[in-house]
């Protein structure tokens, strides 16, 4: 599996609709999507999947440059529920199709069903030409982070998590990454960020920035339940080596607030059986680390003027040649994730 800051040909997105995620009938929502997206879209291709229904309204308010095709889904959150590219031994890019859950299935899952979501890896590969390894292994996009050189980081809370697949040990776990993705070092780390929903995704908490770096979600309040998560992952990726026998160099992100969802925000949401409820007051599991890295840019979350400078100084310390584009996201963060929760990059294969 190539790492995200390797060459991509393109990107793909999926179109916010429903009311029991997304609040005043997704309309905020789908226009922090199109901001991501007018974005994302310049500093790569882009295409957008959206349902039948929601198919013109898409295309209406998305930037021409961008691709709109009708894809059905249960939500949008397509590095999950999209395929995760590999490059295979002849330099051809294909796709793994994992088994998608929603995070949990009947047992701690956000939603039910999840079986449009669990085809919209199937229907991207016949759409981009790949061939499709499909496994019964269930695994989330954003529960793994690749250095492109063999390296995975994760979290024990969410790939050993029985709502996954069933009871696992590491080893089981690792001999999947390596059969699926070509890893042959996991770095474990304990758990996600504090009440991230999705039950512990490594793409909220820690990065690879590029071979041997990595940003890591930090505060320096200790009385906060982040600060021992973030402090134990530090401990853990300053005791790591990477699959070349690197230690790794450990880049801080200060996170932003703590935020939490306020009473109108609540209010707009719809209640629907068999959807997490979403409560004023509720912690948001917000972090600088979820953002997209395009071929010419980043695109980075925007949530408080009190740490947003400082996060996208250290990104564009981190990144020099490519510019750092900050959308305001809470729209997406109301959903329990952010811009890289929503995107799925497809890697350049090294033959055609
Ligand atoms: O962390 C991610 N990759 C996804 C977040 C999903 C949130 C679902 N409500």
């Amino acid at each position: 599996m190539p790492a995200e800051y390797e060459r991509h040909t393109g990107c793909w997105m999926l179109w916010p609709e429903r009311p029991d995620i997304w609040r005043d009938g997704a309309k905020p929502a789908q226009a922090t999507f199109a901001a991501i997206a007018s974005a994302i879209v310049s500093g790569e291709p882009l295409t957008v999947g959206a349902s039948a229904a929601q198919f013109q309204n898409a295309r209406a308010r998305l930037p021409a440059a961008v691709r709109v095709l009708e894809i059905s889904s249960n939500d949008a959150w397509i590095r999950d529920s999209g395929p995760t590219f590999v490059i295979d031994g002849k330099g051809r890019r294909r796709g793994v199709d994992w088994t998608f859950n929603a995070w949990g299935g009947l047992n701690g899952g956000l939603y039910f069903p999840w079986d449009r979501d669990d085809e919209v890896a199937q229907k991207v590969l016949e759409i981009e030409g790949s061939d499709r390894y499909r496994t019964p292994f269930v695994l989330e996009g954003g529960a793994i982070h690749v250095d492109g050189q063999g390296t995975c980081l994760t979290t024990e809370e969410c790939l050993l998590n029985p709502n996954r697949n069933g009871v696992t040990s590491k080893t089981q776990v690792e001999r999947m990454l390596h059969r699926f993705l070509g890893i042959t070092t996991v770095i474990w780390l304990d758990r996600g960020v504090y009440l991230d929903e999705t039950g512990g995704h490594v793409d909220e908490l820690a990065c690879f920035t590029g071979p041997g770096q990595v940003a890591l979600t930090w505060t320096e309040d200790r009385k906060d339940p982040q600060y021992e998560i973030s402090r134990d992952a530090h401990e853990r990726l300053e005791q790591a080596r990477d699959a070349r026998g690197r230690s790794l160099t450990i880049h801080k992100i200060h996170q932003p607030g703590p935020l939490y969802m306020t009473a109108e925000e609540a209010a707009g949401i719809d209640v629907r059986a068999g959807s997490r409820p979403r409560q004023a007051g509720d912690r948001l599991a917000a972090s600088y680390i979820n953002f997209y890295i395009a071929n010419k840019c980043i695109v980075m979350p925007l949530y408080d003027k009190r740490w947003d400078g400082a996060a996208m100084r250290t990104l564009k310390r981190l990144f020099p040649s490519r510019k750092i584009l900050g959308v305001p996201t809470r729209e997406v963060l109301l959903g329990g994730g952010n811009i890289h929760c929503i995107t799925q990059q497809v890697p350049r294969p090294a033959v055609r």
